[in-house]
């Protein structure tokens, strides 16, 4: 077998690059461990950056999201009993759309169906060879087979436990990490959203988040101990918890019914550097990880395919090597700006075991000085709608 661009990983991100890369009839091969069903039924990102929205657009996707989607414009930060909106439209005349990552993931499968592109499922074994040569290539079984595929290029996009990270040399890679002592219990249920827009809210019982994916489907999520377990949470003890770290008039109105999935995610920050090695690139979650705060893993993904889509594109029409030998430096520059977003947002949103009086009230003036300052606003709206490309 035989590709341009052999793509590990159908996630959202080698998705993306496929639909991308076929647009501008460059051919793609997409090796994905999982099933279909296994990878749509994964519960996770929400909320899409104005330039994520383009991409799915220039990737000829962006249909259904248009019309089913949520332009929201802004969010609400709660501190105890206190809440403020931030107001993207009005500070910087931008919005996020409300729009789940299974969705996405869903229109990507339908477009790649569509065009009859490749995305082989049930993949073993795969490993990356020669990435140092200009004829790389990847090995793989399926179905009990072994099978070769040989590329020009590999995109390593298969997430933070798939083999292409770990191909780049170890005297090579650099690796950063900060992994916080808690995580986020979250639950998706048929009820009403309690509010038309995300709260974020501060509390002395630690984080929580009200998210939603449509008029009749909420998001929650409570920040939890980093080795608690879902079976410990039944959904009435969900339900009083959140209840607790919301400010008592959206608690009251707040809408309960039985959890339809319930998980827990671990909260880290991890970055790969470089994001190339060779014929290989690292997109997405492969190279960078961001604890969910500021709704920045699936976007930072988007944001890693378009450096990657624009220098391939550059390489295949022009033979100019210029995009995608800087592609790990702009691309890193990017991550870091949204590292430190994500970061900033998650230390001044949860409990900390090691907190002590100051830094509670540090974490208060925080928040009061976010509420009462434009300046502090505006760049809190620019990051979160997202940096630009
Ligand atoms: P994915 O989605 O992990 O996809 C990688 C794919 O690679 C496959 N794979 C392999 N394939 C072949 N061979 C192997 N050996 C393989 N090993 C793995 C996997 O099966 C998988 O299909 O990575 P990708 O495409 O980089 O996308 C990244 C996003 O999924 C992730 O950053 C976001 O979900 C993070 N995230 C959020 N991001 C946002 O932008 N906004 C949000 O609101 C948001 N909320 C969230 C989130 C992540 C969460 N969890 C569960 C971690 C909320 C949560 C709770
Ligand atoms: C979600 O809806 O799943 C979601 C929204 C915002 C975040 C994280 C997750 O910051």
């Amino acid at each position: 077998m035989r590709t341009q661009v052999a793509i590990i990983g159908g996630g959202p991100a080698g998705l993306l690059l496929a639909q991308l890369l076929h647009s501008r009839g460059i051919d793609t091969v997409v090796l994905e461990r999982r099933s279909r069903a296994h990878v749509l039924s994964r519960i996770r990102a929400g909320v899409l950056e104005t330039g994520f929205v383009g991409l799915m657009e220039q990737a000829g996707v962006g249909q259904r999201m248009q019309a089913e989607g949520y332009l929201h414009d802004g969010t609400h930060l709660a501190c105890g009993e206190d809440m403020f909106h931030i107001d993207f439209a009005k500070l910087i005349n931008r919005h996020v759309m409300v729009y789940g990552q299974t969705e996405v993931t869903r229109d990507l499968y339908a477009a790649r169906d569509a065009c009859g592109g490749k995305v082989l499922h049930d993949c073993e074994g795969v490993t990356l060879h020669d990435l140092e040569t200009d004829a790389p290539f990847v090995t793989f079984e399926q179905n009990g087979t072994s099978h070769q595929l040989n590329c020009d290029f590999i995109a390593g996009c298969d997430g933070f436990h798939g083999p292409s990270r770990q191909s780049i040399p170890a005297t090579v890679r650099r690796e950063y990490e900060r992994v916080y002592p808690f995580g986020w219990l979250g639950i998706l249920s048929h009820t009403p959203p309690v509010n038309d827009e995300l709260i974020y809210a501060n509390s002395a019982r630690g984080f929580a988040l009200c998210s939603m994916r449509n008029a009749q489907l909420s998001r929650y999520y409570v920040q939890c101990d980093a080795q608690d377990k879902v079976e410990n949470w039944s959904d009435d003890a969900f339900w009083d918890e959140l209840r607790r770290r919301l400010p008592s008039a959206v608690a009251d109105r707040l809408v309960t019914g039985p959890s339809i999935e319930k998980s827990i995610a671990p909260l880290r920050s991890f970055v790969c550097e470089p994001m190339r090695w060779g014929r290989l690139f690292l997109a997405g979650d492969a190279a960078h990880i961001v604890p969910p705060t500021g709704a920045k893993g699936l976007n930072t993904a988007a944001s890693d395919i378009h450096y990657l889509f624009n220098g391939l594109v550059q390489y295949y029409a022009e033979g100019c090597a210029e995009g995608i030998d800087r592609y790990s430096e702009k691309a890193l520059a990017r991550v870091w700006k949204t590292q430190r977003f994500s970061w900033q947002l998650t230390r001044l949103l949860h409990a900390f075991p090691e907190q002590d009086a100051f830094d509670h009230k540090i974490q208060a003036a925080e928040l009061a000085f976010l509420r009462e300052n434009t300046a502090a606003q505006t760049a809190f709206a620019e990051c979160y709608t997202g940096i630009p490309y």
